[in-house]
């Protein structure tokens, strides 16, 4: 059966890269939270990505791989997630990746399972943001132009404000949400509390809580609470 991503409020991003133990991947994939996103920034290899998906399996939790890097494309997630980074310098980020991607599997691939993410970098200090070169310079008109281009010019199911590794402005993702028509609106970075994470759920659709999982750890787990009791 497809995933409906409608009702998803709140995601666990993992890094197939960093390390955590049988039972800390258990208490996330059993806490409430609507689906576990596996991807990151660096270091993402086809053999970490297939250990991580494998240990995931053994719950009902939706899995989706977000795709950051063409020699990790591995089949089995529920959801593929393609970002397409809206304000990189790097046009690699944009369609460069993606083309080669489809050279490859375009013929194979099954559309039913993808879905594009438009993505507004927002901090410049993050690897992501350094890796696509991405123009973080923005003012609000900037940030609201990238997202009726997700929305409405691209049609991305999914228009992603970035923050990694810092909380965000949330007025500005409260006002993107308010301009989004068809997309859903995901935030992420910088949530740390249940209390960050209250705060993101009332400005976006779907909150993403990466960072603080393998720093956090009990305070990552306890924001799904925060965010499903609402
Ligand atoms: C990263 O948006 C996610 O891609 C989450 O950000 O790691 O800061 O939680 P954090």
């Amino acid at each position: 059966m497809l995933l409906d991503m409608k009702h998803w409020k709140h995601v666990f991003k993992l890094d197939p890269d960093r390390e955590l133990s049988d039972e800390q991947l258990d208490r996330l994939c059993v806490s409430g939270t609507d689906a576990i996103m596996v991807g990151g920034s660096s270091g993402v290899t086809f053999e970490n990505t297939v250990d991580l998906l494998a240990r995931i399996r053994r719950y009902e939790v939706p899995c989706v791989l977000e795709v950051s890097n063409l020699e990790a494309i591995v089949p089995g997630f529920d959801l593929f997630f393609i970002p397409i980074v809206l304000n990189a310098r790097d046009p690699q980020w944009i369609v460069g990746h993606h083309h080669q991607a489809l050279r490859e599997y375009g013929a194979i691939l099954d559309w039913q399972l993808v879905r594009t993410e438009g993505y507004i970098m927002m901090n410049g200090q993050s690897t992501a943001a350094r890796i696509t070169e991405a123009d973080t310079a923005l003012d609000a008109k900037d940030v609201e132009a990238y997202v009726r281009l997700a929305d409405r010019l691209f049609h991305c199911p999914v228009v992603y404000i970035e923050y990694s590794g810092t909380f965000g402005d949330m007025e500005l993702v409260a006002r993107c949400k308010e301009l989004v028509r068809e997309a859903r609106l995901f935030y992420g970075g910088g949530i740390d509390s249940p209390d960050k994470a209250r705060k993101a759920a009332q400005s976006a659709h779907t909150i993403v809580v990466g960072n603080a999982v393998y720093e956090r750890f009990e305070q990552a787990l306890a924001t799904v609470q925060a965010v499903q009791s609402n």
